[in-house]
């Protein structure tokens, strides 16, 4: 998520890697390995299921550009990044990668990499200008023609119908504090359903409500729509958001054709056991459950926790058991972003504990991303065992990088092959146990607009200069290929 930058790193250029290995054999200290013959990288324990699909993710914010054009209203994030003081070097996502015009080589791209899917979302304000209302049919044009290009191109269309950009028209009626936004979401959701399930078969009801909750309206706000709510307002604002996510489930089955299928994507907080036995794996459960508490337990148990009421207090949100209902509507998949864990231990008294993090704990550029490659095998392993979740997708895992280019015009981006070898070691562990992970979307495909981080920080397997567009497929792209063309992790 938006993250303050840190400094940045200076990366090794291939120049100085490829001398260090000559050096290394002009001194005579290594003798060449023998080449490794092919199936020893590909066979056995190495390799994802059949059919296990590889994709990519982006946000319609932090890719379209176009924020005023044919018809689209103002969101939220429009008003937010025009505000001065609120995004690093006060960049703006008025342009970004121009996305909205340059579909069609980016399609390409992700064609090259041999992806078999791709998530994208839909900017509300582009199709209901208003929040509500009359569809802006240049809106929706967009999304068809992408819709059939990526079908076209054998990558298969997951739509997410809210990744943060409410239209400033909704957010001026109260935004997430009011309830009819829950109902105005499910309303858009049921209207894009009907519109392009005919195509899309796979829809996210909304990306990451922990996220655009506390970061958004809680006491350490820093992304659109930046409010400090007090603990009963912004107890209200979540219960509003995964009142969303059940309508929207509800109007996504009514509006949608017979095969179409919903869930959520969220960010979980990932609890890893500090020892794989029994006690701490049993207390790390417990603390996925609590720590979820406000987002995927209930939509998934349709129940806020004893403890997260008890909590709450008086502040805990005013709710019925009919939203219970809502909120619990059954989905046909469970979709997680995971970008790091929390190490949990058993403990005596609370049952769990999750311990702190060590000063030296390795992170990748983004100041909050810890690194802990685990946690791809525990956030499914967790959904699968608490919620008997049986269609799991990781909806978002990446990093970013500052991925300086090269002498020769190229980046080598090796830290984001490190990241992803060893993330996807773990959910090749998953997929090997039978825990039902059915696909991968790597965020992103295309650097982007990084939030409240502007476009300082990388997350794409592809390059982009941010004054000329062009794009320019990172080492990384090179790696991933590889890793989906063999459906192993190389
Ligand atoms: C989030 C969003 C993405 C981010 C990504 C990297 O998690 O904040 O879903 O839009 O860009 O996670 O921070």
């Amino acid at each position: 998520m938006a993250g303050q930058r840190v400094s940045r790193r200076t990366l090794l250029t291939a120049g100085s890697t490829s001398g260090l290995g000559m050096a290394l054999s002009a001194a005579g200290c290594r003798e060449a390995p023998a080449p490794l013959s092919p199936a020893a990288s590909i066979e056995g324990p190495r390799r994802f299921p059949t059919g296990f699909l590889w994709g990519t993710a982006t946000a319609a914010y932090q890719v379209e550009g176009a924020w005023n054009v044919d018809g689209k209203g103002e969101s939220i994030w429009d008003r937010y990044v025009h505000t001065p003081g609120k995004i690093k070097h006060g960049d703006t996502g008025d342009v970004a990668l121009d996305h909205y015009h340059r579909w069609a080589e980016d399609v390409r791209l992700m064609q090259d990499l041999g992806a078999t899917a791709y998530r994208f979302s839909v900017s509300w304000p582009r199709i209901f200008p208003n929040g509500t209302g009359a569809p802006n049919a240049r809106g929706l044009a967009f999304y068809d023609r992408l819709v059939d290009a990526l079908l076209g191109s054998g990558l298969q269309p997951f739509l997410t119908c809210y990744h943060w950009d409410l239209p400033q028209a909704l957010q001026e009626r109260g935004g997430w504090e009011s309830r009819d936004t829950a109902q105005a979401l499910a309303d858009y959701a049921g209207y894009l359903a009907g519109a392009l399930g005919d195509r899309v078969r796979h829809f996210f009801t909304l990306n990451e409500i922990a996220t655009f909750i506390e970061w958004g309206h809680g006491p350490d706000s820093l992304i659109a729509p930046g409010l400090r709510l007090p603990a009963a307002r912004l107890n209200q604002a979540r219960h509003h958001a995964v009142l969303a996510h059940g309508l929207a489930v509800q109007a996504i089955r009514a509006g949608g054709r017979p095969g179409t299928r919903v869930g959520p994507a969220e960010n979980v907080t990932v609890g890893v056991p500090v020892v794989e036995s029994p006690e701490h794996v049993t207390a790390t459960e417990q603390f996925m459950r609590e720590a979820n508490a406000g987002y995927l337990t209930v939509m998934l148990e349709g129940r806020y926790t004893d403890r997260f009421l008890a909590r709450a207090g008086a502040d805990a949100p005013r709710f019925t058991p009919d939203d219970l209902k809502v909120i619990g509507s059954p989905v046909d998949f469970v979709g997680i972003n995971v970008y790091m864990p929390r190490y949990v231990r058993a403990d005596e008294t609370q049952g769990f504990e999750a311990v702190g993090w060590s000063a030296s704990h390795p992170r990748m550029q983004s100041p909050w991303h810890y690194i802990g490659p685990e946690a791809l095998y525990w956030g499914p392993r967790h959904v699968a065992r608490l919620w008997k979740a049986s269609d799991i997708y990781i909806t978002e895992n990446g990093c970013g990088a500052a991925d300086a280019i090269a002498g020769d015009g190229r980046i080598y981006d090796t830290d984001r092959i490190m990241f992803l070898r060893s993330y996807l070691s773990q959910l090749q562990r998953a997929t090997a146990e039978g825990i039902p992970v059915r696909g991968y979307f790597h965020w992103s495909a295309f650097d982007n607009f990084e939030w409240t981080g502007g476009f300082g920080t990388r997350f794409g397997l592809v390059h982009v200069d941010y004054d000329t567009l062009k794009r320019t497929p990172k080492l990384s792209a090179q790696f991933y290929r590889e890793v989906i063309e063999r459906n192993a992790v190389v």
